[in-house]
């Protein structure tokens, strides 16, 4: 079973295949499962969530946190963003909305925690490559400025991506608008860093 994957996407541990997921792109289940392990990014996320608190993270969360209540509302979050990692109001807004994995309005210290894991002291270094990506400078990457960035960077052992790697990227970051904010940018650069796959087969992808 699944012996002719060839490449995965190395997530937190778990290897997805991601030929399968394109394969089967639209037959519900496989690309279900990506989800949930890979794919979109709230549920990068909710991985980025698990595990132990770093202490720096504890340090700057704690400097913006009122009356021992550990988490922030959203402007306090936005504030905090804006504070400590350099964002402009409207970058620091794209990643509280990324990372608010619940939708509550409110960083919690794990969603914190994820931000920080996936951008963190980054932060600056990403919007920079956003900005400079953004060709018409609309805030937002359109699927084919997306597709212009993911041609020029590389995964995680070196090497370019394919085409069709590229469409699965772009597939499962997008939103629903087809726009890529800076908050989806962020996860797509961390997934681009734990991204140790092989380079795809270049034919005869067998099927399931
Ligand atoms: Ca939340």
């Amino acid at each position: 079973m699944g012996s002719t994957v060839s490449g995965s996407i190395s997530c937190f541990g778990e290897d997805v295949p991601i030929y399968r997921i394109i394969k089967n792109k639209g037959e519900g289940h496989a690309e279900k499962k990506a989800n949930i392990l890979c794919g979109d990014s709230q549920n990068l996320v909710t991985m980025a969530m698990r595990g132990k608190i770093p202490k720096e993270v504890q340090q700057i969360f704690d400097k913006y946190i009122q009356n021992n209540v550990r988490s922030l509302k959203k402007p306090a979050a936005v504030q905090m963003l804006v504070s400590e990692f350099s964002l402009s109001e409207e970058q620091a807004n794209d990643m509280f909305e990324n990372f608010d994995k619940d939708k509550n309005g409110i960083m919690s210290l794990n969603e914190f925690r994820a931000f920080y894991m996936c951008a963190g002291a980054n932060a600056q270094a990403i919007v920079t490559k956003f900005q400079e990506l953004d060709a018409d400078g609309s805030g937002k990457l359109d699927l084919e400025e997306a597709r212009a960035g993911l041609q020029s960077m590389k995964t995680a052992t070196g090497r370019a991506l394919e085409d069709k790697e590229i469409d699965f990227f772009l597939q499962t970051t997008a939103g629903e608008d087809n726009v890529i904010d800076l908050g989806h940018f962020t996860n797509l650069l961390y997934r681009l860093k734990l991204y140790k796959s092989p380079p795809p087969p270049k034919e005869g992808i067998k099927k399931f």
